[in-house]
């Protein structure tokens, strides 16, 4: 029996130390827009707050990367209080480039309880965000929530939203207006596939809310979030983005502990990525989900090839340097982290237990190598906190240690460099956090090798 124990104990820690699923650890989030731009991934999310026992969701937060491994954290991009006639539930976004501005739409409650969708405009993906209008895009009906844009080869922009029906309507080149008359998806058991279970008057096919466009060789893809609760995710495809659509099948069962799930789908650097969401993270639930990706494969006929939930992608698209400055808040993987973010230093990282760590993937040091290290760090506890810089596991190779300086508060900077061991080649690198503390032992802000 305590063989067992022991055995199960060490597995775990293998899953643990090699998972890249959920991709941010540092906060709750959930409904993931990825959005390509410049050779880079800029994932919008929704964020469900800590400890939430309802859709308790105020703001929308931004991760990029450009190695599908490490996702750097820029932390609340927009917040439903920037649209002054919002109330509450800012629920699943999508973001998209247009002749270099960024147009972000989003499903708000308005001060009369009343669903709509917003818009809102920046001249860079990190925002800062304005609402141009001062009223929602959309305000059809209750279903107004999940938006999905999407601009065909042509230039035509769409936007695909609702829950239990799926309506779309033709934006204009502004982006921030429409054309048209807004059109609904017959609801039909050939565009959406039959629901199981129950008979259902108002949600007779598997469509549920979340929908996403794709188009890859001419046909167009509509992944949405079907039904009945717990959400799987289905697909569905037409030669038209006016339909008719046809019901393809399932993308990713029912799985991974939220009763929601949503989809977002990119092709970056000749693969295609499928981004949902789950309950996977300590703590997490219907109400505290957590963004994940897996490669998206197709079949020779263009249908999807079904998937599960794994432990997510284990290969770097492209090694990340050590000798440019990195923020401390870019992670492969972390445990006992939270971010955070100020007007000091803009987005940092607190510590908030003895033995948390963050984990970066693929470092390349060269031929060359490095043997120093610098770091912006500062605590509000006297002696006795320092951070180990480690290779390829938490236990692994120590380089060296950084001893924390007390700065006072999160407002105050140390920058720190040390001599390290000579470390050549490429490692995944650790930063154990070490102190006695009850919480908040340390931050974190960059950190660069040097020779
Ligand atoms: O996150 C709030 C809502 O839950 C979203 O708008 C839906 O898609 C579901 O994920």
């Amino acid at each position: 029996m305590k063989k067992t124990i022991i055995t199960l104990k060490i597995l775990l820690s293998y899953f643990m130390v090699a998972a890249q699923n959920p991709i941010v650890q540092t906060n709750y989030t959930a409904d993931p827009a990825p959005m390509v731009y410049n050779g880079k991934v800029y994932l919008y999310t929704s964020h469900d707050e800590d400890e939430s026992t309802w859709f308790t969701m105020n703001d929308w937060r931004l991760y990029t990367t450009e190695d599908m491994v490490n996702w750097t954290d820029h932390g609340a991009v927009l917040s439903y209080k920037e649209f002054s006639w919002a109330k509450m539930n800012a629920w699943a976004p999508q973001c998209i480039e247009r002749k270099g501005k960024f147009y972000m739409y989003v499903p708000i409650t308005d001060r009369q309880g009343k669903n709509g969708i917003g818009v809102a405009v920046s001249n860079s993906p990190y925002g800062p965000f304005i609402d141009p209008l001062g009223k929602p895009l959309i305000s059809n009906s209750n279903a107004d929530i999940d938006p999905s844009v999407f601009i065909d080869d042509d230039g035509q922009a769409y936007l695909f939203w609702g829950n239990p029906v799926c309506y779309y309507v033709k934006l204009n080149e502004n982006m921030i207006s429409y054309e048209g008359e807004i059109k609904q998806i017959a609801n039909t058991i050939e565009a959406f596939g039959k629901r199981e279970g129950k008979v259902n008057e108002e949600r007779p096919t598997t469509y549920e809310e979340g929908p996403w466009l794709y188009k890859r060789d001419n046909l167009y893809y509509l992944f949405f979030a079907a039904g009945p609760i717990s959400e799987h995710i289905g697909y569905s495809t037409s030669k038209n983005i006016t339909g008719p659509w046809k019901y393809q099948g399932v993308v990713m069962p029912t799985q991974g502990s939220a009763f929601t799930n949503h989809p977002g789908v990119i092709d970056f650097k000749g693969k295609s990525y499928f981004f949902y969401h789950n309950g996977a993270l300590p703590g997490g639930g219907g109400f505290t989900r957590s963004v994940c990706v897996e490669e998206l494969k197709f079949n020779k006929d263009g249908t999807i090839a079904q998937m599960n939930m794994t432990e997510g992608i284990k290969q770097s698209l492209s090694p990340l340097n050590p000798y440019a400055i990195n923020e401390a808040e870019t992670i492969a993987w972390s445990e006992g982290v939270k971010s955070m973010e100020n007007n000091v230093v803009g987005n940092f990282i607190t510590a908030k237990y003895n033995d948390a760590y963050t984990k970066v993937k693929e470092v390349d040091f060269r031929k060359e190598g490095a043997s120093k290290f610098t770091a912006r760090v500062g605590t509000t506890h006297n002696g006795n906190v320092s951070m180990e810089i480690r290779l390829d596991s938490k236990e692994g190779e120590l380089l060296g240690t950084i001893k924390v300086p007390m700065t006072g508060g999160n407002d105050r900077w140390s920058l720190q460099t040390i001599d390290i061991n000579k470390v050549t080649g490429i490692h995944d690198l650790y930063f154990v956090f070490k102190g006695k503390a009850a919480s908040q032992i340390m931050y974190f802000d960059y950190w660069m090798f040097s020779n």
